[in-house]
């Protein structure tokens, strides 16, 4: 593999859910009262500062991430906004100076204000468009500010509720023309980081448009942005969508859009975005066979954007959970390696497409066949072979890895 572990487990810490997150559920008021909470506005923006940096230090956590709104109240205006914005992001500089941890990304919050309530690039309202490209171009100074090694763009509210009174494909183009205006921002301020685009199908809206995986590359591809962008996948938004965690990450990987993971886990019983911390073994060994096969994230890494549990309420609650996840991560890394290195998944590909290895196979792979050869050879040819599929031994094998990990 040629990789440490190190290099394979970028961790960061969510700052928006470890910090500003206090339990709140639709049926119910916060359960976490941090020892923050007896700040406000600025103070409040401070003391979270100066507690999320002695957390990164305890935890180890190498990365942390955050959206600009999460850092730093929203004043009366823009203007002021920026101010608070830009003093906390100078605070946090400082921190960085005397801190191993690093900046794995920082993203614009363009949802939680109701300015928002119909998108932000793909609104009905030019002012807020133009509103939502001041945040994005503040928010990419920061990140070179900051050294970010990726740059977020997850569509909040980048989708609809009817067709009936929806331009989808306007709202499309206009989406565009703002990714094309970061592209060219950022390339004028001179940020190097990669930037990601992170698809879900729905939540807050009923269709959002950078559904999966698979939509958002064409999207990307369709208006000539697949150069400029990779995804940032996370495991609930797979399930959301339909799909296993493993296959969003299949589809990016095959198309070279691997970027960076949002590792959480949703619940089978719900229907919305749970954000639980991972802890499925069977998943996160199937995701980081996929990493390992993209030979690694960087400069991508796994972020951890899930949530203790509002009856977690414990302080202490927070390492736990985040010592859960990594821990959990470090075993499928471990074993994915193993069945790597055992050529487990490779052997079991080898013996099922044998049949185009050689003969009529090889010369439909080598681009020699064509629909008259192969009549042909389908009249000559009375018997088709099949074989086993095998799908229950194939599951036992990964068992038997997962049950002998050390
Ligand atoms: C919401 C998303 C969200 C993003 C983050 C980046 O479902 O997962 O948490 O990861 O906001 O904008
Ligand atoms: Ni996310
Ligand atoms: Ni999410
Ligand atoms: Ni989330």
């Amino acid at each position: 593999l040629g990789k440490t572990m190190k290099d394979h487990l970028r961790f960061a810490v969510s700052y928006w859910h470890t910090f500003t997150g206090d339990g709140t559920d639709p049926f119910g008021a916060g359960t976490m009262l941090r020892p923050w909470d007896r700040y406000t506005g600025m103070d409040l923006a401070k003391a979270r500062v100066e507690a999320s940096f002695e957390f990164f230090e305890k935890l180890g956590a190498p990365y942390f991430c955050f959206h600009d709104r999460d850092i730093a109240p929203e004043g009366e205006t823009l203007q002021e906004t920026n101010k608070n914005l830009d003093e906390i992001v100078a605070m946090i500089k400082e921190y960085m100076k005397t801190s191993d941890v690093k900046l794995l990304w920082n993203t614009a919050n363009m949802f939680t204000n109701p300015r928002f309530m119909f998108g932000a690039a793909t609104t009905s309202n030019a002012d807020v468009y133009a509103y939502a490209a001041a945040q994005v171009k503040k928010a990419l100074e920061h990140a070179v500010e900051l050294g970010a090694e990726n740059y977020v763009f997850w569509g909040g509210r980048e989708g609809y509720e009817s067709l009936l009174n929806t331009d989808v494909a306007f709202e499309l183009d206009n989406l565009a023309r703002f990714y094309h205006m970061a592209v060219d921002y950022a390339k004028e301020i001179g940020f190097k980081g990669q930037f990601l685009i992170e698809p879900k199908p729905k939540e807050p809206t009923k269709h959002q448009y950078d559904f999966d995986a698979a939509t958002t590359i064409q999207f990307l591809q369709k208006y000539g942005l697949q150069d400029h962008f990779k995804l940032n996948l996370e495991a609930n938004h797979a399930t959301l969508a339909g799909h296993t965690f493993e296959h969003e990450l299949r589809i990016a990987r095959i198309n070279g859009m691997l970027g960076s993971i949002d590792a959480n886990q949703g619940d089978l019983l719900l229907g919305w975005d749970t954000d639980e911390f991972p802890t499925d073994l069977y998943s996160v060994t199937l995701a980081m066979y996929e990493i390992l096969e993209n030979g690694g994230l960087a400069p991508g890494g796994v972020n951890f954007d899930a949530k203790v549990r509002r009856t977690s309420f414990e302080p202490e609650d927070l390492f736990y959970a985040h010592i859960a996840g990594m821990d959990s991560f470090a075993i499928g890394l471990k074993v994915a390696a193993k069945l790597i290195e055992d050529k487990v998944i490779d052997n079991i590909l080898e013996e099922r497409y044998a049949t185009f290895k050689t003969g009529i196979g090889a010369d439909i792979v080598a681009g020699k066949a064509n629909f008259k050869t192969l009549e042909e050879y389908a009249l000559k040819n009375n018997k088709i072979e099949l074989k086993s599929g095998r799908i229950e031994n194939i599951r036992n094998i990964l068992n038997q890895y997962l049950l002998s990990v050390e």
